[in-house]
């Protein structure tokens, strides 16, 4: 199995990218609010998180914009342990995650979407930890999302928010000419 997607390069440093505004969110302050089509809506605090089971995992970072960083070392929570908690309803079949960044030229906060089936794969976390450091803020620390088998956008950083929805409905990329989908492996970079 090669590691690069066609129409990527791989990169040795980890680029920051994103709206251009980096949130301080403190462990303190920092909430997950859980919502939408599930049995246990709730609002996770920062102990409620770090409580949950942990785990560590080796995974690629794929960037749209043509970058590729191999072997990332996290730490986190899986998506699937998140959901196991709040038990979404059979109607749920997509997530729509909110990041505490605002876009400032539209007054957008950043928010992305995926199938419900792409989010409880094994390698999906809410990652806090990177090479045994706490996630850097500009990387979207204290805690973001990777979702490493698609390109990184979906991987929502200073996570806030996850609902639990019956319809697709586009975020922030998505709604500006991205793929829904974001498939590196099938180079689905733009929507068709
Ligand atoms: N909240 C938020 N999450 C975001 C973004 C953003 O602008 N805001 N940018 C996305 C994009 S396009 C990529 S490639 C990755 C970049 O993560 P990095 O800056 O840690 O490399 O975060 C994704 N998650
Ligand atoms: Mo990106």
């Amino acid at each position: 199995m090669p590691q690069l997607p066609v129409g990527q390069r791989v990169v040795s440093n980890w680029p920051v990218l994103d709206l251009g505004v980096h949130p301080e969110v403190t462990c303190g302050a920092w909430r997950l609010e859980l919502r939408g089509l599930i049995d246990n809506p709730l609002t996770l605090t920062w102990d409620d998180f770090m409580a949950l089971p942990q785990v560590d995992d080796v995974s690629d970072f794929h960037c749209v914009t043509t970058w590729s960083r191999f072997d990332n070392r996290w730490r986190g929570v899986r998506f699937r342990q998140i959901a196991e908690l709040v038990v979404p309803r059979p109607d749920a079949a997509f997530v729509i995650c909110t990041g505490a960044d605002v876009d400032p030229s539209s007054g957008t906060p950043y928010t992305t979407n995926l199938p419900l089936a792409r989010a409880v794969e094994d390698d999906v976390l809410l990652a806090h930890t990177w090479e045994e450091q706490p996630l850097p803020r500009e990387h979207g620390g204290p805690c973001r999302m990777i979702t490493p088998k698609l390109y990184a956008w979906k991987g929502t950083k200073w996570i806030r928010a996850i609902e639990f929805a019956d319809a697709d409905r586009k975020g922030f990329w998505e709604s500006r000419g991205y793929s829904d989908t974001a498939e590196p492996w099938r180079n689905d970079r733009f929507s068709r």
